[in-house]
């Protein structure tokens, strides 16, 4: 069993938890990262992270709100709040306190295998969600991905390789995110954002490379492939000058 297989099977045993709560104080609202990427400039996408299964705690000691302030105020596009508590001890109080610290689109990163979870998340303040295509088979892919449309959100799909991207370009995915990490291995490669950016890109979609960024020369290599945007995790979470990174 992969770690990818794990964290799924162990979404499904919790899903029933998930009430249909709903706070229609965080929907309608007119953040969207898709008018970010139109306007033709790379797209910076802050994750708050707190831990990860291949790394283990990244930084414990943040508070989200705190943090986002720090991305906006040096100048991300985009915030990421991972949502998944057992194997990135986050949650969804987290993207509530982002949505209220901040006014930028923002990413709910998590493991959607079900039509509760993304209204769960539109309810607490996503404008985006998350879909695994690994993670996930063709009819659910399709059946989650215009859901999520259905509900006025945005959907950012995530692949891996030349297969996975070929189902999100036939889903009429228009933001799609290559993500240079193997959630099977843990490797990650900055080629694979190189190797999938053409087919990607002439579909019309709009590419972002997530994962294993850490420097102005991988930012600037994944720009070069044509990525409109990158995602950034654990490099902005251990940064002692976040001012810095984020300017280069
Ligand atoms: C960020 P990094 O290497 O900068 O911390 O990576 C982000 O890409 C990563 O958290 C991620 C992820 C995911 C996490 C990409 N896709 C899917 C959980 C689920």
């Amino acid at each position: 069993m992969t770690i990818l297989d794990r964290i799924i099977s162990e979404k499904r045993r919790t899903l029933s938890n998930l009430a249909y709560s709903g706070n229609s104080r965080r929907n309608g609202t007119t953040r969207s990262l898709l008018k970010q990427l139109e306007k033709n400039k790379p797209v910076i996408i802050a994750e708050f992270k707190r831990a990860s299964p291949s790394k283990g705690i990244i930084n414990n000691l943040l508070q989200p709100d705190e943090q986002a302030c720090l991305y906006e105020r040096f100048g991300a596009d985009a915030m990421s709040v991972l949502t998944d508590t057992p194997f990135f001890k986050g949650n969804f109080t987290d993207l509530t306190t982002v949505f209220d610290a901040v006014s930028l689109p923002l990413l709910c990163k998590d493991f959607i295998i079900d039509e509760r979870q993304i209204v769960y998340a539109k309810n607490h303040g996503a404008t985006v969600i998350l879909l695994i295509v690994a993670a996930l088979t063709k009819d659910q892919l399709k059946q989650l991905f215009h859901f999520a449309i259905n509900e006025g959100l945005e959907v950012l799909v995530e692949v891996h390789n030349k297969a996975e991207a070929e189902r999100a370009i036939e889903l009429g995915a228009e933001i799609i995110g290559v993500n240079n990490r193997d959630l099977h291995t843990f490797g990650v490669d900055l080629q694979v954002t190189e190797s999938l950016a053409p087919l990607i890109k002439e579909s019309g979609a709009f590419l972002i490379s997530e994962s294993g960024l850490k420097t102005g020369e991988d930012v600037a290599r994944v720009i070069n492939a044509g990525a409109d945007g990158i995602l950034v995790g654990e490099a902005l979470m251990k940064s002692e000058n976040l001012e810095l990174l984020m300017r280069q």
